[in-house]
Protein backbone atom coordinates (compact mmCIF):
# COMPACT_ATOMS: atom_id res chain seq x y z
CA UNK A 1 0.00 0.00 0.00
CA UNK A 2 1.55 3.03 -0.98
CA UNK A 3 -1.00 5.77 -2.13
CA UNK A 4 -1.92 8.91 -0.58
CA UNK A 5 -5.44 8.79 -0.06
CA UNK A 6 -5.21 12.60 0.38
CA UNK A 7 -4.15 12.56 -2.92
CA UNK A 8 -6.19 10.22 -5.12
CA UNK A 9 -7.69 11.32 -8.60
CA UNK A 10 -11.18 9.88 -8.70
CA UNK A 11 -11.13 11.11 -11.90
CA UNK A 12 -12.21 7.83 -13.71
CA UNK A 13 -12.92 5.23 -11.56
CA UNK A 14 -13.45 1.73 -12.96
CA UNK A 15 -15.65 -1.10 -11.02
CA UNK A 16 -15.00 -4.29 -12.35
CA UNK A 17 -17.82 -7.53 -13.14
CA UNK A 18 -16.58 -10.88 -14.78
CA UNK A 19 -20.24 -11.67 -15.57
CA UNK A 20 -20.13 -9.24 -18.75
CA UNK A 21 -16.83 -9.53 -20.37
CA UNK A 22 -16.53 -10.02 -24.10
CA UNK A 23 -15.22 -13.73 -25.61
CA UNK A 24 -11.02 -13.57 -25.38
CA UNK A 25 -10.85 -11.19 -22.53
CA UNK A 26 -10.28 -11.50 -18.34
CA UNK A 27 -10.76 -9.08 -15.87
CA UNK A 28 -6.90 -8.12 -16.04
CA UNK A 29 -6.93 -7.92 -19.53
CA UNK A 30 -9.56 -5.17 -19.17
CA UNK A 31 -8.46 -3.42 -16.00
CA UNK A 32 -5.28 -3.14 -18.02
CA UNK A 33 -6.53 -1.78 -20.74
CA UNK A 34 -8.21 0.58 -18.83
CA UNK A 35 -4.93 1.64 -16.83
CA UNK A 36 -3.33 2.00 -20.16
CA UNK A 37 -5.57 4.66 -21.38
CA UNK A 38 -6.35 6.75 -18.23
CA UNK A 39 -8.12 5.37 -15.68
CA UNK A 40 -7.17 6.14 -12.06
CA UNK A 41 -8.41 4.01 -9.81
CA UNK A 42 -9.88 0.43 -9.65
CA UNK A 43 -12.60 -1.32 -7.65
CA UNK A 44 -12.50 -5.51 -7.63
CA UNK A 45 -16.26 -6.09 -7.35
CA UNK A 46 -17.02 -9.74 -7.67
CA UNK A 47 -20.44 -11.01 -6.21
CA UNK A 48 -20.73 -14.27 -6.67
CA UNK A 49 -17.28 -15.73 -6.31
CA UNK A 50 -15.21 -17.81 -3.86
CA UNK A 51 -13.13 -16.54 -1.21
CA UNK A 52 -9.96 -18.25 -2.87
CA UNK A 53 -10.60 -16.99 -6.25
CA UNK A 54 -11.10 -13.46 -5.11
CA UNK A 55 -7.92 -13.52 -3.43
CA UNK A 56 -6.08 -15.24 -6.21
CA UNK A 57 -7.42 -12.71 -8.86
CA UNK A 58 -7.31 -9.45 -6.58
CA UNK A 59 -3.59 -10.06 -6.15
CA UNK A 60 -3.47 -10.03 -10.17
CA UNK A 61 -5.26 -6.88 -10.39
CA UNK A 62 -3.17 -5.09 -7.84
CA UNK A 63 0.18 -6.21 -9.40
CA UNK A 64 -1.45 -4.15 -12.69
CA UNK A 65 -2.09 -1.14 -10.27
CA UNK A 66 1.22 -1.10 -8.59
CA UNK A 67 2.80 -1.26 -12.03
CA UNK A 68 0.41 2.04 -13.23
CA UNK A 69 0.76 3.33 -9.90
CA UNK A 70 -3.22 3.53 -9.40
CA UNK A 71 -5.17 2.21 -6.44
CA UNK A 72 -7.00 -0.42 -5.92
CA UNK A 73 -10.45 -0.92 -4.05
CA UNK A 74 -11.83 -4.42 -2.81
CA UNK A 75 -15.62 -4.23 -2.78
CA UNK A 76 -17.64 -5.33 0.39
CA UNK A 77 -15.10 -7.98 1.19
CA UNK A 78 -13.57 -6.09 3.94
CA UNK A 79 -11.07 -9.64 4.49
CA UNK A 80 -9.33 -9.94 1.44
CA UNK A 81 -8.94 -6.07 1.15
CA UNK A 82 -7.12 -6.47 4.61
CA UNK A 83 -5.49 -10.27 3.43
CA UNK A 84 -3.69 -8.32 0.34
CA UNK A 85 -3.35 -5.09 2.24
CA UNK A 86 -5.26 -3.18 -0.54
CA UNK A 87 -5.38 0.83 -0.55
CA UNK A 88 -8.93 0.81 0.14
CA UNK A 89 -12.46 -0.99 0.43
CA UNK A 90 -15.96 0.26 -0.91
CA UNK A 91 -19.01 -0.97 0.88
CA UNK A 92 -22.61 -0.29 -0.03
CA UNK A 93 -25.22 0.58 2.43
CA UNK A 94 -26.47 -3.23 3.07
CA UNK A 95 -22.64 -4.13 3.66
CA UNK A 96 -20.85 -3.79 6.67
CA UNK A 97 -21.60 -0.93 9.15
CA UNK A 98 -19.38 1.62 8.35
CA UNK A 99 -17.73 2.11 12.19
CA UNK A 100 -17.10 -1.62 12.41
CA UNK A 101 -14.87 -1.50 8.67
CA UNK A 102 -13.29 1.65 9.60
CA UNK A 103 -12.21 0.10 12.90
CA UNK A 104 -11.09 -3.10 11.03
CA UNK A 105 -8.99 -1.43 8.22
CA UNK A 106 -7.74 1.22 10.35
CA UNK A 107 -7.38 5.38 9.78
CA UNK A 108 -5.26 5.01 6.55
CA UNK A 109 -7.28 2.74 4.30
CA UNK A 110 -9.49 4.40 1.85
CA UNK A 111 -13.30 3.91 2.77
CA UNK A 112 -15.51 4.21 0.09
CA UNK A 113 -19.50 4.07 0.44
CA UNK A 114 -22.20 4.18 -1.83
CA UNK A 115 -24.96 7.02 -1.24
CA UNK A 116 -28.19 7.82 -2.96
CA UNK A 117 -30.23 9.94 -0.44
CA UNK A 118 -29.65 13.31 2.28
CA UNK A 119 -30.10 11.22 5.07
CA UNK A 120 -26.70 9.45 4.03
CA UNK A 121 -25.30 12.33 3.70
CA UNK A 122 -26.20 14.14 7.28
CA UNK A 123 -25.12 10.31 8.13
CA UNK A 124 -21.72 10.52 6.81
CA UNK A 125 -21.14 14.34 8.41
CA UNK A 126 -22.06 13.22 11.83
CA UNK A 127 -19.29 10.68 11.49
CA UNK A 128 -16.79 13.06 10.26
CA UNK A 129 -13.75 13.45 8.48
CA UNK A 130 -11.78 9.89 9.69
CA UNK A 131 -14.91 7.58 8.67
CA UNK A 132 -15.40 8.00 4.78
CA UNK A 133 -12.98 9.34 2.15
CA UNK A 134 -15.53 9.02 -0.86
CA UNK A 135 -18.89 8.26 -2.02
CA UNK A 136 -20.16 6.61 -4.91
CA UNK A 137 -23.51 8.99 -5.82
CA UNK A 138 -26.01 6.44 -7.89
CA UNK A 139 -27.44 5.64 -9.45
CA UNK A 140 -27.81 8.47 -12.00
CA UNK A 141 -29.41 6.33 -15.38
CA UNK A 142 -30.80 2.94 -15.49
CA UNK A 143 -28.36 0.10 -15.61
CA UNK A 144 -28.35 -3.35 -15.91
CA UNK A 145 -25.68 -4.23 -14.24
CA UNK A 146 -26.98 -4.18 -10.75
CA UNK A 147 -29.01 -6.72 -10.69
CA UNK A 148 -32.16 -6.09 -8.19
CA UNK A 149 -31.11 -2.32 -7.71
CA UNK A 150 -32.57 -0.94 -4.77
CA UNK A 151 -32.68 2.46 -5.61
CA UNK A 152 -34.34 4.56 -8.50
CA UNK A 153 -31.74 6.07 -10.76
CA UNK A 154 -32.09 10.19 -9.98
CA UNK A 155 -30.94 11.91 -13.01
CA UNK A 156 -28.49 14.68 -12.68
CA UNK A 157 -30.64 16.20 -10.31
CA UNK A 158 -30.31 13.87 -7.87
CA UNK A 159 -26.76 13.85 -7.74
CA UNK A 160 -26.78 17.53 -7.46
CA UNK A 161 -29.30 17.39 -4.47
CA UNK A 162 -26.19 14.76 -2.65
CA UNK A 163 -23.87 17.21 -3.65
CA UNK A 164 -25.86 19.89 -1.97
CA UNK A 165 -26.18 18.30 1.64
CA UNK A 166 -22.55 17.39 1.73
CA UNK A 167 -21.82 21.19 1.25
CA UNK A 168 -24.92 22.03 3.42
CA UNK A 169 -23.36 19.46 6.30
CA UNK A 170 -19.79 20.99 5.57
CA UNK A 171 -18.33 17.59 4.26
CA UNK A 172 -15.61 19.07 1.73
CA UNK A 173 -13.38 16.13 2.75
CA UNK A 174 -15.82 13.74 0.48
CA UNK A 175 -14.48 12.83 -2.62
CA UNK A 176 -17.58 12.15 -4.97
CA UNK A 177 -17.78 10.00 -8.10
CA UNK A 178 -21.16 9.47 -9.95
CA UNK A 179 -22.54 6.33 -11.41
CA UNK A 180 -25.14 4.07 -13.45
CA UNK A 181 -25.62 3.70 -16.75
CA UNK A 182 -22.70 6.46 -17.62
CA UNK A 183 -21.90 6.34 -21.29
CA UNK A 184 -20.20 8.80 -23.52
CA UNK A 185 -23.43 9.76 -24.80
CA UNK A 186 -24.45 11.35 -21.11
CA UNK A 187 -20.90 11.72 -19.01
CA UNK A 188 -20.21 15.55 -20.54
CA UNK A 189 -23.94 16.46 -19.46
CA UNK A 190 -23.65 14.81 -16.25
CA UNK A 191 -20.18 16.32 -15.29
CA UNK A 192 -21.49 20.08 -16.69
CA UNK A 193 -24.90 20.03 -14.82
CA UNK A 194 -23.90 18.05 -11.45
CA UNK A 195 -22.46 20.99 -9.61
CA UNK A 196 -24.00 22.36 -5.75
CA UNK A 197 -26.12 24.81 -5.95
CA UNK A 198 -23.57 27.52 -4.72
CA UNK A 199 -21.35 26.24 -7.25
CA UNK A 200 -18.39 25.06 -4.87
CA UNK A 201 -19.01 21.67 -5.72
CA UNK A 202 -18.56 19.73 -8.66
CA UNK A 203 -18.21 15.77 -9.11
CA UNK A 204 -14.50 14.42 -8.31
CA UNK A 205 -15.21 11.42 -11.33
CA UNK A 206 -17.12 9.03 -12.61
CA UNK A 207 -17.07 5.73 -12.23
CA UNK A 208 -18.36 2.94 -14.77
CA UNK A 209 -18.80 -0.50 -14.82
CA UNK A 210 -20.13 -2.12 -18.07
CA UNK A 211 -18.95 1.00 -20.39
CA UNK A 212 -15.56 -0.78 -20.34
CA UNK A 213 -15.77 -4.40 -18.61
CA UNK A 214 -17.84 -4.78 -21.34
CA UNK A 215 -16.54 -3.61 -24.56
CA UNK A 216 -15.02 -5.55 -27.00
CA UNK A 217 -12.10 -2.79 -26.79
CA UNK A 218 -11.60 -1.42 -23.30
CA UNK A 219 -8.61 0.55 -24.34
CA UNK A 220 -10.66 2.44 -26.84
CA UNK A 221 -13.80 2.81 -23.89
CA UNK A 222 -11.61 4.19 -21.36
CA UNK A 223 -9.53 6.56 -23.83
CA UNK A 224 -13.06 7.91 -25.04
CA UNK A 225 -14.36 8.28 -21.55
CA UNK A 226 -11.17 9.89 -21.11
CA UNK A 227 -10.87 12.29 -23.70
CA UNK A 228 -14.37 13.38 -22.43
CA UNK A 229 -13.35 13.80 -19.02
CA UNK A 230 -10.63 16.05 -20.21
CA UNK A 231 -12.73 18.45 -22.06
CA UNK A 232 -13.02 21.93 -19.80
CA UNK A 233 -16.11 23.55 -21.93
CA UNK A 234 -19.18 21.32 -23.04
CA UNK A 235 -20.23 22.57 -26.58
CA UNK A 236 -23.94 20.86 -26.30
CA UNK A 237 -25.28 23.13 -29.09
CA UNK A 238 -22.18 24.44 -30.83
CA UNK A 239 -22.62 28.03 -30.08
CA UNK A 240 -21.09 30.55 -27.49
CA UNK A 241 -22.67 30.88 -24.41
CA UNK A 242 -21.30 33.44 -22.83
CA UNK A 243 -23.20 36.60 -21.64
CA UNK A 244 -22.55 39.53 -23.99
CA UNK A 245 -23.71 43.04 -24.26
CA UNK A 246 -26.44 43.52 -25.73
CA UNK A 247 -27.65 46.74 -28.24
CA UNK A 248 -30.03 47.62 -30.65
CA UNK A 249 -27.52 47.10 -33.31
CA UNK A 250 -26.80 43.24 -32.47
CA UNK A 251 -30.09 42.33 -32.07
CA UNK A 252 -30.88 43.74 -35.93
CA UNK A 253 -27.99 42.08 -36.88
CA UNK A 254 -29.63 38.80 -35.24
CA UNK A 255 -33.12 39.51 -37.08
CA UNK A 256 -31.85 39.98 -40.29
CA UNK A 257 -30.10 36.45 -39.91
CA UNK A 258 -33.25 35.12 -39.74
CA UNK A 259 -34.30 36.23 -42.87
CA UNK A 260 -30.97 35.02 -44.54
CA UNK A 261 -30.60 31.68 -43.35
CA UNK A 262 -34.73 30.74 -43.04
CA UNK A 263 -33.81 28.16 -40.01
CA UNK A 264 -36.12 25.19 -39.83
CA UNK A 265 -37.53 25.15 -36.85
CA UNK A 266 -38.68 21.74 -35.42
CA UNK A 267 -41.84 22.03 -33.15
CA UNK A 268 -42.95 19.05 -30.63
CA UNK A 269 -45.98 20.95 -29.51
CA UNK A 270 -49.54 20.86 -27.81
CA UNK A 271 -52.12 21.17 -30.00
CA UNK A 272 -53.58 24.34 -29.54
CA UNK A 273 -50.03 25.89 -30.46
CA UNK A 274 -49.36 24.13 -33.84
CA UNK A 275 -50.91 26.48 -36.08
CA UNK A 276 -50.28 29.62 -34.24
CA UNK A 277 -46.74 28.65 -33.79
CA UNK A 278 -46.68 27.59 -37.18
CA UNK A 279 -47.65 30.76 -38.14
CA UNK A 280 -45.56 32.97 -35.87
CA UNK A 281 -42.36 31.04 -37.32
CA UNK A 282 -43.08 32.03 -40.66
CA UNK A 283 -43.87 35.31 -39.91
CA UNK A 284 -40.66 36.48 -38.67
CA UNK A 285 -38.97 34.05 -41.63
CA UNK A 286 -38.57 31.07 -39.67
CA UNK A 287 -39.40 27.58 -41.63
CA UNK A 288 -41.70 25.80 -39.00
CA UNK A 289 -41.90 21.84 -39.50
CA UNK A 290 -44.56 19.87 -36.70
CA UNK A 291 -43.17 16.39 -36.09
CA UNK A 292 -42.67 14.33 -33.39
CA UNK A 293 -41.31 11.76 -35.59
CA UNK A 294 -38.40 10.18 -33.49
CA UNK A 295 -37.60 8.15 -37.31
CA UNK A 296 -37.07 11.69 -38.94
CA UNK A 297 -35.33 14.18 -36.33
CA UNK A 298 -31.56 12.97 -37.75
CA UNK A 299 -32.79 14.83 -40.90
CA UNK A 300 -34.56 17.21 -39.41
CA UNK A 301 -31.94 18.10 -37.10
CA UNK A 302 -28.72 17.80 -39.40
CA UNK A 303 -29.66 20.85 -41.89
CA UNK A 304 -27.62 23.64 -41.17
CA UNK A 305 -29.87 26.09 -39.32
CA UNK A 306 -32.03 23.79 -37.61
CA UNK A 307 -33.20 24.17 -33.82
CA UNK A 308 -35.81 22.34 -31.88
CA UNK A 309 -39.41 23.54 -29.65
CA UNK A 310 -40.04 20.97 -27.45
CA UNK A 311 -43.24 22.20 -25.82
CA UNK A 312 -44.65 19.37 -23.25
CA UNK A 313 -48.39 20.90 -23.29
CA UNK A 314 -49.94 17.55 -25.11
CA UNK A 315 -48.72 14.88 -23.42
CA UNK A 316 -46.98 12.63 -25.84
CA UNK A 317 -44.93 9.41 -25.52
CA UNK A 318 -41.76 9.76 -23.58
CA UNK A 319 -39.61 7.70 -25.89
CA UNK A 320 -40.45 9.47 -28.87
CA UNK A 321 -39.73 12.82 -27.01
CA UNK A 322 -36.09 11.30 -25.79
CA UNK A 323 -34.79 10.11 -29.14
CA UNK A 324 -35.60 13.40 -30.14
CA UNK A 325 -33.87 15.45 -28.05
CA UNK A 326 -30.93 13.11 -28.02
CA UNK A 327 -30.50 13.60 -31.75
CA UNK A 328 -30.43 17.80 -31.50
CA UNK A 329 -28.03 16.94 -28.22
CA UNK A 330 -25.74 14.44 -30.59
CA UNK A 331 -25.91 17.07 -33.66
CA UNK A 332 -25.49 19.88 -31.58
CA UNK A 333 -28.39 22.26 -32.26
CA UNK A 334 -30.18 24.35 -29.87
CA UNK A 335 -33.47 23.55 -28.11
CA UNK A 336 -35.81 25.87 -26.06
CA UNK A 337 -37.67 23.37 -23.84
CA UNK A 338 -41.28 24.73 -22.72
CA UNK A 339 -42.47 22.68 -19.92
CA UNK A 340 -46.01 23.42 -19.63
CA UNK A 341 -47.92 23.17 -16.83
CA UNK A 342 -44.83 21.51 -15.10
CA UNK A 343 -46.39 20.96 -12.10
CA UNK A 344 -50.06 20.59 -13.04
CA UNK A 345 -50.52 16.76 -12.73
CA UNK A 346 -48.09 14.03 -11.62
CA UNK A 347 -48.04 12.63 -15.04
CA UNK A 348 -46.29 16.23 -16.47
CA UNK A 349 -44.59 16.49 -13.50
CA UNK A 350 -42.67 12.88 -14.50
CA UNK A 351 -42.46 13.39 -18.19
CA UNK A 352 -40.71 16.67 -17.41
CA UNK A 353 -38.73 15.82 -15.19
CA UNK A 354 -37.54 12.69 -16.94
CA UNK A 355 -36.75 15.02 -20.28
CA UNK A 356 -35.45 17.90 -17.78
CA UNK A 357 -33.12 14.70 -16.78
CA UNK A 358 -32.49 13.35 -20.28
CA UNK A 359 -30.75 16.44 -22.01
CA UNK A 360 -29.32 19.32 -22.36
CA UNK A 361 -31.27 22.79 -23.30
CA UNK A 362 -29.97 25.39 -24.49
CA UNK A 363 -33.29 27.58 -23.19
CA UNK A 364 -36.01 27.21 -21.16
CA UNK A 365 -38.69 28.67 -20.78
CA UNK A 366 -41.68 29.29 -18.32
CA UNK A 367 -44.63 31.60 -17.19
CA UNK A 368 -44.39 32.76 -13.54
CA UNK A 369 -45.94 29.54 -12.31
CA UNK A 370 -43.50 27.20 -14.12
CA UNK A 371 -40.34 28.74 -12.97
CA UNK A 372 -41.31 29.04 -9.80
CA UNK A 373 -42.07 24.94 -9.41
CA UNK A 374 -39.04 24.60 -11.63
CA UNK A 375 -36.64 26.35 -9.44
CA UNK A 376 -38.60 24.29 -6.32
CA UNK A 377 -39.87 27.50 -4.64
CA UNK A 378 -44.19 27.08 -5.80
CA UNK A 379 -46.80 25.31 -4.49
CA UNK A 380 -46.45 21.83 -4.82
CA UNK A 381 -49.26 21.69 -7.63
CA UNK A 382 -50.29 24.10 -10.09
CA UNK A 383 -54.20 25.15 -11.16
CA UNK A 384 -53.40 24.27 -15.01
CA UNK A 385 -51.45 25.89 -17.89
CA UNK A 386 -52.66 29.06 -17.92
CA UNK A 387 -50.17 31.69 -16.67
CA UNK A 388 -51.95 32.68 -13.70
CA UNK A 389 -52.18 36.06 -12.79
CA UNK A 390 -51.33 35.56 -8.91
CA UNK A 391 -48.81 38.90 -8.38
CA UNK A 392 -45.15 38.00 -6.77
CA UNK A 393 -42.38 39.67 -5.72
CA UNK A 394 -39.98 40.92 -8.56
CA UNK A 395 -37.02 39.75 -6.24
CA UNK A 396 -38.50 36.27 -5.85
CA UNK A 397 -38.79 35.99 -9.52
CA UNK A 398 -35.31 36.59 -10.26
CA UNK A 399 -34.12 34.39 -7.54
CA UNK A 400 -36.40 31.37 -9.01
CA UNK A 401 -35.24 32.23 -12.24
CA UNK A 402 -31.35 32.37 -11.66
CA UNK A 403 -32.11 28.98 -9.47
CA UNK A 404 -33.49 27.70 -13.10
CA UNK A 405 -30.79 29.28 -15.00
CA UNK A 406 -27.91 27.38 -13.16
CA UNK A 407 -29.67 24.04 -11.94
CA UNK A 408 -30.19 23.49 -15.28
CA UNK A 409 -27.09 25.21 -16.97
CA UNK A 410 -29.33 26.94 -19.22
CA UNK A 411 -30.60 30.23 -20.50
CA UNK A 412 -33.84 30.87 -18.30
CA UNK A 413 -36.82 33.40 -19.47
CA UNK A 414 -39.71 34.01 -17.21
CA UNK A 415 -42.56 35.28 -18.46
CA UNK A 416 -44.98 38.18 -17.07
CA UNK A 417 -45.43 41.45 -17.15
CA UNK A 418 -42.05 41.55 -16.75
CA UNK A 419 -40.17 39.15 -18.72
CA UNK A 420 -36.68 38.11 -16.79
CA UNK A 421 -34.02 36.17 -18.64
CA UNK A 422 -30.66 34.62 -16.82
CA UNK A 423 -27.52 32.89 -18.41
CA UNK A 424 -26.84 29.94 -16.36
CA UNK A 425 -24.98 28.36 -18.63
CA UNK A 426 -21.70 29.25 -17.39
CA UNK A 427 -20.48 29.56 -20.53
CA UNK A 428 -20.15 25.37 -20.93
CA UNK A 429 -17.64 25.31 -18.65
CA UNK A 430 -17.14 21.98 -16.58
CA UNK A 431 -14.82 21.14 -13.96
CA UNK A 432 -13.79 18.84 -11.30
CA UNK A 433 -13.48 18.80 -7.86
CA UNK A 434 -14.52 21.45 -5.27
CA UNK A 435 -13.99 25.17 -5.72
CA UNK A 436 -14.11 27.97 -3.18
CA UNK A 437 -13.69 30.54 -5.34
CA UNK A 438 -16.28 29.78 -8.32
CA UNK A 439 -19.07 32.49 -9.18
CA UNK A 440 -21.73 32.50 -6.76
CA UNK A 441 -25.09 31.58 -8.96
CA UNK A 442 -27.39 34.00 -6.75
CA UNK A 443 -25.45 36.88 -8.44
CA UNK A 444 -26.09 35.79 -11.80
CA UNK A 445 -26.51 38.52 -14.08
CA UNK A 446 -29.75 38.86 -15.73
CA UNK A 447 -31.96 41.29 -17.81
CA UNK A 448 -35.33 42.28 -17.42
CA UNK A 449 -37.77 43.54 -20.86
CA UNK A 450 -41.41 45.51 -20.27
CA UNK A 451 -43.18 47.14 -21.56
CA UNK A 452 -46.46 47.56 -19.46
CA UNK A 453 -48.98 45.22 -18.98
CA UNK A 454 -50.82 43.20 -22.07
CA UNK A 455 -53.34 41.49 -19.99
CA UNK A 456 -54.83 40.44 -23.58
CA UNK A 457 -52.03 38.06 -24.34
CA UNK A 458 -53.18 35.98 -22.12
CA UNK A 459 -56.77 35.98 -23.78
CA UNK A 460 -55.78 33.83 -26.65
CA UNK A 461 -54.33 31.02 -26.65
CA UNK A 462 -50.83 29.87 -27.37
CA UNK A 463 -49.36 33.17 -27.00
CA UNK A 464 -46.72 31.98 -24.27
CA UNK A 465 -45.83 28.81 -26.26
CA UNK A 466 -45.33 31.19 -29.44
CA UNK A 467 -42.78 33.02 -27.46
CA UNK A 468 -40.90 29.69 -27.49
CA UNK A 469 -41.27 29.79 -31.48
CA UNK A 470 -39.65 32.93 -31.45
CA UNK A 471 -36.91 32.32 -29.17
CA UNK A 472 -36.56 28.55 -31.63
CA UNK A 473 -36.54 30.64 -34.25
CA UNK A 474 -33.65 33.16 -33.92
CA UNK A 475 -31.44 30.53 -32.03
CA UNK A 476 -32.30 28.24 -35.18
CA UNK A 477 -30.67 30.77 -37.00
CA UNK A 478 -27.37 30.97 -35.64
CA UNK A 479 -24.73 29.39 -37.05
CA UNK A 480 -21.62 27.84 -35.30
CA UNK A 481 -19.64 29.93 -32.83
CA UNK A 482 -22.10 32.69 -32.41
CA UNK A 483 -24.17 33.81 -29.45
CA UNK A 484 -26.98 32.27 -27.67
CA UNK A 485 -28.01 35.03 -25.15
CA UNK A 486 -28.28 37.62 -27.32
CA UNK A 487 -30.89 35.93 -29.79
CA UNK A 488 -32.47 34.49 -26.50
CA UNK A 489 -32.90 38.43 -25.72
CA UNK A 490 -33.90 39.44 -29.39
CA UNK A 491 -36.58 36.84 -29.40
CA UNK A 492 -38.31 37.94 -26.34
CA UNK A 493 -37.40 41.82 -27.33
CA UNK A 494 -38.99 41.32 -30.97
CA UNK A 495 -42.11 39.16 -29.05
CA UNK A 496 -42.91 41.73 -26.26
CA UNK A 497 -42.60 44.67 -28.67
CA UNK A 498 -45.31 43.17 -31.30
CA UNK A 499 -47.56 42.39 -28.24
CA UNK A 500 -47.16 45.93 -27.29
CA UNK A 501 -47.98 47.23 -30.46
CA UNK A 502 -50.81 44.65 -31.77
CA UNK A 503 -52.68 45.75 -28.33
CA UNK A 504 -52.76 48.95 -29.20
CA UNK A 505 -54.12 48.14 -32.53
CA UNK A 506 -56.66 45.60 -32.11
CA UNK A 507 -60.30 45.81 -31.22
CA UNK A 508 -60.94 42.44 -29.34
CA UNK A 509 -59.14 39.11 -28.87
CA UNK A 510 -60.05 38.08 -32.47
CA UNK A 511 -58.25 40.88 -34.45
CA UNK A 512 -55.38 40.74 -31.57
CA UNK A 513 -54.61 37.62 -32.62
CA UNK A 514 -54.29 38.39 -36.63
CA UNK A 515 -52.47 41.77 -35.66
CA UNK A 516 -49.98 39.83 -33.47
CA UNK A 517 -48.65 38.03 -36.28
CA UNK A 518 -48.67 41.50 -38.47
CA UNK A 519 -46.56 43.28 -36.36
CA UNK A 520 -44.27 40.14 -35.73
CA UNK A 521 -43.58 40.16 -39.85
CA UNK A 522 -43.60 44.00 -39.76
CA UNK A 523 -41.12 44.29 -37.27
CA UNK A 524 -38.61 41.77 -38.32
CA UNK A 525 -39.03 43.48 -42.16
CA UNK A 526 -38.52 46.73 -40.80
CA UNK A 527 -35.95 45.73 -38.47
CA UNK A 528 -35.46 48.54 -36.71
CA UNK A 529 -34.66 47.47 -32.81
CA UNK A 530 -33.59 51.54 -32.29
CA UNK A 531 -37.42 52.60 -32.46
CA UNK A 532 -38.94 49.44 -30.36
CA UNK A 533 -40.52 50.58 -27.31
CA UNK A 534 -39.82 48.28 -24.23
CA UNK A 535 -37.72 49.10 -21.32
CA UNK A 536 -34.33 46.94 -20.57
CA UNK A 537 -32.84 46.51 -17.58
CA UNK A 538 -29.32 44.79 -17.88
CA UNK A 539 -27.57 43.89 -14.57
C1 LIG B 1 -17.79 3.88 -6.23
N1 LIG B 1 -23.05 0.63 -7.75
C2 LIG B 1 -24.00 1.55 -7.99
S1 LIG B 1 -24.58 1.53 -9.55
C3 LIG B 1 -23.52 0.28 -9.98
C4 LIG B 1 -22.77 -0.11 -8.89
C5 LIG B 1 -21.77 -1.18 -8.92
C6 LIG B 1 -23.51 -0.31 -11.37
C7 LIG B 1 -23.05 0.63 -12.44
O1 LIG B 1 -22.83 -0.07 -13.63
N2 LIG B 1 -20.19 3.50 -6.17
C8 LIG B 1 -18.96 2.96 -6.25
N3 LIG B 1 -18.79 1.62 -6.34
C9 LIG B 1 -19.86 0.79 -6.37
N4 LIG B 1 -19.66 -0.52 -6.44
C10 LIG B 1 -21.17 1.34 -6.32
C11 LIG B 1 -21.29 2.72 -6.20
C12 LIG B 1 -22.42 0.48 -6.43
P1 LIG B 1 -22.75 0.57 -15.08
O2 LIG B 1 -21.62 1.56 -15.10
O3 LIG B 1 -22.50 -0.57 -16.00
O4 LIG B 1 -24.08 1.21 -15.33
Amino acid sequence: MGINKKEVDYSLYLVTDSTMLPEGTTVCSQVEEGLKNGVTIVQLREKDCDTKSFVLEARKVQRLCIQYNVPLIINDRIDVALAIQADGVHVGQSDMPIPLVRELVGPDMIVGWSVGNIEEVEQLARWGPNMIDNIGIGMVFPTKTKKNPKKQPFGPQGVISILDALEENNADWIKTVAIGGLHPDNIERVLYQCRSSNNRRALDGIAVVSDIMAAEDAGFAATRLRSLLDRTIYNFSNLDLSTPQISSELIKVIIDQVSKQHPLVQHVTNKVHQNFGANVTLAIGGSPIMSENPDEVLDLASVSNSALLLNTGTVAALNDLKKIVHVYNEVRRPIVFDPVGYSASQTRLDLNNALLSYGQYTCIKGNIGEILALAGMGVSKMRGVDSGDDVIDEAILLKATRRVAFKYKTIAVCTGITDIIVNGTMSGETQLGRNESNTNPELLSYITCTSGDIPIMGRITASGCSLGSTIATLLGSLSIGENAYRAVVAAVILYKTAGKIAANNCTGTGSFNVALLDELYQLVQSNNPASWDVTLNIS
